[in-house]
């Protein structure tokens, strides 16, 4: 057999050399010009809080598909996007560093009322945004009450300012809510222009629960009812009596949305409050009032005048609803009250 081998190889074995040296050449060639095959590995440091981020952004939207195809969950309001192309903020739609960046030297106004007995709402309210609201930004704080001198104020960072400013206590609940839009059409054209950039309006019975930060700015903002987003269209409580100016004829609207937190550039919330007190002003005239007070007028207003952000229910829940299981966040909750004590 050995002889067999030998006898396979030429004589003098030309070809061998000629291929060692071809193969020299080769190696030689790629360690000159660092051909990437031969370039030893580079020590990266692997980002694992970064990985873990991505990792949960990735569940979060493989959740939110698989509900999408869920049967019987309705599917607008858990999507992403709102078919005028709007984002829906959700959990992991968005960068948080990116935007903050983006919004170094944003101004950012929260306008809360706290009359009669809600002024017991005002501290933990405040307190928690401190913790939780548009955390190292510039703030200021539009409290309005008719107990300017019970105000107790919270500890404040650098950059936040508290104003206090006074207004009248209706007697009827509705006109207390109500009266937000006229204070509104007045803040927004007289003191706000030239003090903030955007607006974000809240009621003041709910507390921060999480982060809310300024990934809700937009020029026209607007909550996803935490009670009505997985409903059907035709089960919204939009005021349905054409004699109203808050009318939302059947087949019309997108969604719910609630008055307790919405919010944009402070030229569109004049806009937006000058509409809505005008229709409260009208109806009055024919002596009939909204279903539910400004929150229909707000609804109309934003049936066709479309939000160019929605804000998910991760921005207003309330703990005694049910699928809670579907909000991963709960940023702003409603504070449980006794409605008879706090509303005598
Ligand atoms: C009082 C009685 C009935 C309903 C509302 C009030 C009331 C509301 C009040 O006495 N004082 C007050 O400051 N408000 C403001 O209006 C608060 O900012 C409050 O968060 C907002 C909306 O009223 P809410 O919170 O009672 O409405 P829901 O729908 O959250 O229960
Ligand atoms: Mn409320």
């Amino acid at each position: 057999m050995p002889g067999k081998w030998k006898s396979m190889l030429p004589a003098r074995s030309y070809g061998i050399r000629l291929l060692v040296l071809a193969i020299l050449f080769i190696v030689g060639f790629c360690m000159q010009y660092k051909v990437p095959v031969f370039r030893p590995k580079e020590e990266h440091p692997i980002n694992w809080s970064q990985k873990l981020v991505e990792k949960s952004i990735e569940l979060a939207h493989c959740e939110r598909k698989l509900l999408l195809n869920t049967q019987n969950k309705r599917k607008m309001a858990l999507n992403v996007l709102t078919p005028w192309l709007a984002p829906i903020i959700w959990d992991g739609t968005y960068d948080i560093n990116i935007l903050d960046n983006q919004h170094n030297s944003t101004r950012i106004g929260l306008f809360v009322f706290a009359v009669k007995k809600y002024i017991r709402f005002l501290l933990p309210f405040l307190e928690s945004a401190e913790r939780y609201f548009m955390v190292g930004h510039n703030v200021i704080y539009y409290v309005f009450t008719d107990k300017v001198n019970e105000v107790v104020k919270p500890k404040m960072a650098d950059g936040r300012i508290l104003q206090l400013h006074y207004v009248v206590s209706d007697q009827r609940w509705q006109d207390v809510s109500m009266r937000r839009m006229e204070i509104l059409t007045v803040f927004t054209k007289e003191h706000m222009a030239n003090e903030i950039d955007y607006l974000v309006c809240a009621d003041v019975d709910m507390v921060f629960n999480d982060h809310v930060g300024v990934e809700i700015l937009g020029d026209l903002v607007a909550t996803i009812h935490p009670a009505y987003f997985l409903s059907e269209k035709g089960t919204f409580t939009y005021e349905r009596r054409p004699i109203s100016t808050a009318y939302i004829p059947h087949g019309h609207g997108d969604f719910y949305y609630m008055a307790a937190l919405y919010g944009g550039k402070v030229d569109e919330i004049y806009k937006l409050s000058m509409a809505c007190r005008k229709g409260i002003v009208e109806d009055k005239k024919k002596n009939i009032e909204a279903v539910w007070q400004e929150e229909s007028h707000l609804n109309r207003y934003l049936v066709y005048n479309k939000p160019t952000k929605v804000l998910s229910p991760e921005y207003l829940w309330d703990t005694n609803l049910p699928n809670g299981e579907l909000i991963k966040k709960k940023r702003f909750l409603a504070v449980h009250k006794n409605h008879k004590e706090v509303r005598n």
